[in-house]
């Protein structure tokens, strides 16, 4: 399957960056309104009105992030075991971070800094031997008169939407030709498009043009549902390759089809200076385990700064998951869910291709004495705790496996267990 490598990742790191990651969440010294999404401070700065374009579009000459380092990015998102990087080439404020041919509100045209961001991450990502992809905003544009805009309300009434002649305009002269340069100038694995409800503007036939001139240009580029088919679709989400949960929806049951969540580290996607409520590792940890024992990937979002740095609750976050991932990332990597009910002390991945293995994730310290685990379809062979290579004891009860508990489990938040499978019933 062409999506193989997508299902074997497992996990991703996604980010937001962009001229949003100047103000990170405040204007005028006042916390933006709304909510805690820096990276819509262009519509929720100076609340609840939002921010003139002219007056947003300046911080492009403020933009200078001189720290930024695709290397050393990538460093840290190898480190801590993601297969892959996403990032947002643009965000619904129209601004590209390539040098766009086709609109010069670019990060080599309208900022000091002037180089380009997506090929410098293509060229690390590729000495890293990660794939790379891209956010690309197809439905709101805040720049182009004719991209979608947020709906209005009773506080911000002047809000209106583009004709549907507007929005052809944008659709053939900046979206249409910004994903077919972004496909030939960067060669992304992936695209992550973004909407989320029915909208008159992103009609099926438009869809249709986008997704046809993506498939004809890179056959092999994998394109999410919230594209928006789910909604804007006759034929639902039989056109893309992979399911995009809603932002930090975490589903308690198994999908088939290949899908992912994309969850913040705190309650913002683009750096937020305010935003000081960090989740602790041990949740992230929870979340990505939690998908991929329903057959999910983890998308664990990064907000940069302005100056183009990750910063210090961000960096912790992901070394410490890559302390996990270098014990426990056999048990992420190429896994998906055992065929077995969930154990109420945690959750059971095994391999995807083979049925030679199973792996326990045991949740918290509380398990003592024994574990009982359903019994696999093959016998046991061996039962070995990966951080410590303790040998376990195990015997087989009925149909359960009852496994002797270590005198202490050696990760308080979560330790893996890996039974190996032998031949035979
Ligand atoms: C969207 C963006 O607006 C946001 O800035 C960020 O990029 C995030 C990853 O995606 O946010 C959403 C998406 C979906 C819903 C709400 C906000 N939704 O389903 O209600």
């Amino acid at each position: 399957m062409h999506t193989d490598w997508f299902t074997d990742a497992r996990f991703g790191i996604f980010s937001h960056w962009g001229l949003y990651s100047l103000p990170a969440g405040v204007w005028d010294g006042e916390r933006m309104g709304g909510n805690w999404y820096a990276e819509w401070i262009q519509m929720q700065g100076n609340w609840p009105h939002g921010i003139p374009l002219e007056t947003y579009r300046a911080l492009a000459a403020d933009f200078n992030p001189t720290a930024f380092d695709a290397d050393a990015w990538m460093a840290e998102v190898k480190n801590a075991g993601a297969a892959y990087f996403l990032i947002t080439a643009k965000h619904h404020d129209g601004f590209a971070l390539w040098p766009s041919r086709v609109s010069d509100y670019n990060v080599v045209d309208a900022t000091p800094f002037g180089r380009d961001v997506l090929a410098e991450l293509r060229a690390a990502c590729d000495r890293h031997g990660l794939r790379l992809g891209f956010y690309y905003s197809h439905w709101m544009d805040w720049e182009h008169p004719g991209g979608a805009r947020p709906k209005a309300t009773e506080s911000a009434p002047e809000r209106t939407q583009p004709s549907d002649a507007e929005y052809e305009t944008y659709w053939t002269e900046k979206c249409l030709p910004q994903v077919r340069e972004l496909l030939e100038g960067y060669a992304p694995a992936f695209l992550w498009f973004d909407n989320w409800r029915a909208d008159d503007n992103l009609t099926a036939e438009r869809l249709d043009r986008l997704i046809d001139m993506i498939r004809d240009v890179a056959p092999d580029c994998l394109i999410n549902s919230r594209i928006g088919t789910t909604w804007n679709h006759p034929d639902g989400d039989a056109r893309v390759d992979y399911l995009s949960m809603g932002d930090n929806e975490f589903p308690d049951r198994m999908i088939e089809q290949p899908w992912e969540t994309s969850g913040t580290l705190n309650r913002s996607w683009g750096h937020h200076r305010l935003d000081h409520a960090w989740l602790p590792p041990r949740t992230l940890l929870a979340n990505l385990v939690g998908n991929v024992s329903r057959n999910g990937n983890y998308q664990l979002n990064v907000g940069p700064t302005g100056d183009g740095r990750l910063c210090g609750p961000t960096l912790r976050r992901l070394r410490e998951i890559g302390a996990w991932m270098h014990i426990n990332h056999e048990a992420v990597r190429g896994c998906g869910p055992a065929p077995a009910p969930r154990p109420d002390w945690g959750s059971i991945t095994a391999p995807t291709k083979t049925g030679d293995r199973w792996y326990l994730h045991v949740t918290g310290p509380g398990q003592t004495a024994s574990l009982t685990c359903p019994r696999p379809p093959r016998p046991v062979a061996a039962c070995t705790v990966l951080e410590t290579g303790e040998a376990l004891d195990w015997r087989t009860v009925d149909d359960t496996v009852r496994i002797t508990a270590p005198e202490t489990w050696p990760d308080e938040r979560i330790t893996v267990v890996r039974l190996d499978l032998g031949e035979g019933p």
